[in-house]
């Protein structure tokens, strides 16, 4: 049998090692949500930061509900192999940064502790976009979200993301262990203020003063994240285990692309980052909603057309010409929704995109993207649009990937399969579609009336429901893969 990897072992050669003795670098982060990105991203700038300017910066990963990454990483000294894979062939290098996982149900004290340490000095998040428990008409926290109503009635035993945040905060507090930096990197519009205003109204409604300290004492800087990183799957590891000579259960693969833009406010201190590639500016919203409306909200064209057409993976699917040209033509109306993003010619990023897309080294399933619907709609292909009908544009670049979404919320390809939407509002969605007719009009009116998806004005613009209800009507006739054919003629 393999020898299972971790700290003493000594990989193939052709496997980079970190350039820096792990074991011998104190813990300063702590980062909630150790899923495949982070360790494609984050753990890797701190991995690489380390190698390059020392520091105690180590990771303390926490998972909120699942024990797998724990169970993966713990028994390597948090090791694992980070292999980069284009059409040219894979590189690969052991991660040293993660120091441990800790298991949020398992042992909550210990995440409370975590955040409240006196060694941390900022905490990242990776948790995707519901972990939040937003309420998207106030921008508080959603008082009718069960795990936010769990933290509210038992704030010292928490659940959630939130819930653990203002516990930790409020131990931190209590030990006087000085100001910290909460850093989401989570695909959200200005995603520092957001964590800040559901933080700051987590706290308020728990004990005011709390609120009044973090208000003072933490900081939340915006940052736009990006790294094409699939889940990983039995044949990663199989990979993995080709290349370093080691069994490793927490391998990841990822594309060679790396961004990371990061508004420089931290209040006791960060890695040096910037050694690393990530960027620092005073101002991250350009470049944030470049990525969302360019790449996610593409990403999540082509995971709904793309599913339903037969593609399981984003590459077969922007292969599909036809598909590929109504990518192009809402990357292209997006595109115009977009205030100057300094530095950045988007006319060459949108280019780049689309070879990102097409790596045949990469198998990033479309129906992985497709997975909470509800949550990315908003920030990827709602608000360009409103955006576009607000300046007198036309919706009609937007209309097909509303529309494949709505035909994904049937539950039910083409061909009679049916598969499991992965929607948080996935009740809200059967119930709203219950009784309804397979009927391009019926079936929006149902689906736009979702508040937290589509903004009141939006849904009730006659401009956006004709073109959604004209794409939608060609998919229900047409069938997906046909559908598509037309409407890339239109
Ligand atoms: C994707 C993102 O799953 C999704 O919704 O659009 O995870 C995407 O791959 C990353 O944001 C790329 O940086």
């Amino acid at each position: 049998m393999t020898t299972r990897l971790s700290a003493t072992s000594m990989p193939l050669a052709g496997v980079a090692m970190p350039a820096y003795d792990p074991e011998s670098c104190g813990a300063g982060i702590v980062h909630i949500g150790v899923g495949a990105f982070h360790k494609a991203h984050q753990a890797v700038y701190t991995d690489t930061a380390m190698g390059l300017a020392g520091g105690d910066w180590r990771i303390t990963g926490v998972s909120l509900r699942s024990a797998d990454v724990a169970s993966a990483l713990n028994p390597q000294d948090g090791r694992y192999l980070l292999m980069v894979r284009d059409e040219a062939g894979d590189s690969a290098r052991l991660i040293g940064s993660i120091a441990k996982v800790v298991v949020a149900p398992a042992e909550p004290d210990a995440v409370i502790q975590a955040v409240a340490s006196p060694e941390t000095r900022i905490v990242t998040l990776t948790v995707t976009e519901k972990a939040y428990g937003i309420d998207r008409a106030t921008g508080g926290v959603d008082v009718t979200h069960d795990v936010i109503t769990h933290d509210l009635n038992n704030p010292t035993t928490p659940k959630g993301l939130v819930g653990f945040l203002i516990a930790g905060l409020s131990r931190r507090r209590e030990r006087e262990a000085g100001p910290l930096t909460i850093l989401c990197c989570d695909n959200l519009p200005e995603n520092g203020r957001l964590v800040r205003r559901i933080v700051l109204d987590f706290a308020e409604r728990v004990e005011p003063a709390l609120a009044q300290w973090i208000a003072r004492t933490v900081t939340f800087p915006s940052s736009m994240v990006d790294r094409i990183t699939p889940a990983t799957t039995s044949q990663t590891l199989q990979d993995a285990e080709r290349l370093s000579g080691f069994s490793d259960m927490a391998a990841v693969e990822t594309e060679p692309f790396s961004q990371w833009i990061v508004e420089d406010n931290f209040a006791a201190g960060r890695p040096e980052w910037e050694a690393a590639g990530a960027l620092f500016v005073e101002d991250v919203a350009p470049y944030e909603k470049m990525k969302l409306r360019l790449l996610n909200g593409t990403h999540s064209l082509l995971a709904y057309a793309g599913f339903l057409a037969g593609h399981e993976t984003v590459g077969e699917a922007v292969r599909n010409e036809a598909l590929r040209a109504i990518a192009e033509r809402q990357m292209q109306a997006s595109a115009a929704t977009l205030p100057p993003v300094p530095g950045i010619d988007l006319d060459a990023y949108r280019a780049e995109l689309l070879a990102r897309f097409a790596n045949r080294a990469i198998r990033h399933l479309t129906y992985q993207i497709a997975m909470d619907g509800t949550e990315k709609l908003p920030q990827r292909i709602c608000a360009p649009l409103g955006e576009t009908l607000a300046a007198n544009g036309d919706a009609c670049a937007f209309a097909f990937a509303v529309a494949a979404w709505m035909r994904y919320c049937l539950g039910v390809t083409d061909d009679g399969r049916s598969y499991d939407l992965q929607d948080p509002r996935q009740a809200a969605i059967a119930a709203r579609l219950d009784g309804v007719p397979r009927d391009a009009d019926a079936i929006f009116d149902a689906l736009s009336a979702l508040q937290d998806v589509f903004p009141k004005e939006l849904a009730g613009d006659p401009r956006m429901r004709g073109r959604v209800v004209e794409a939608l009507s060609t998919i229900l006739e047409l069938g997906m893969a046909e559908a598509i054919r037309v409407h890339a003629r239109r």
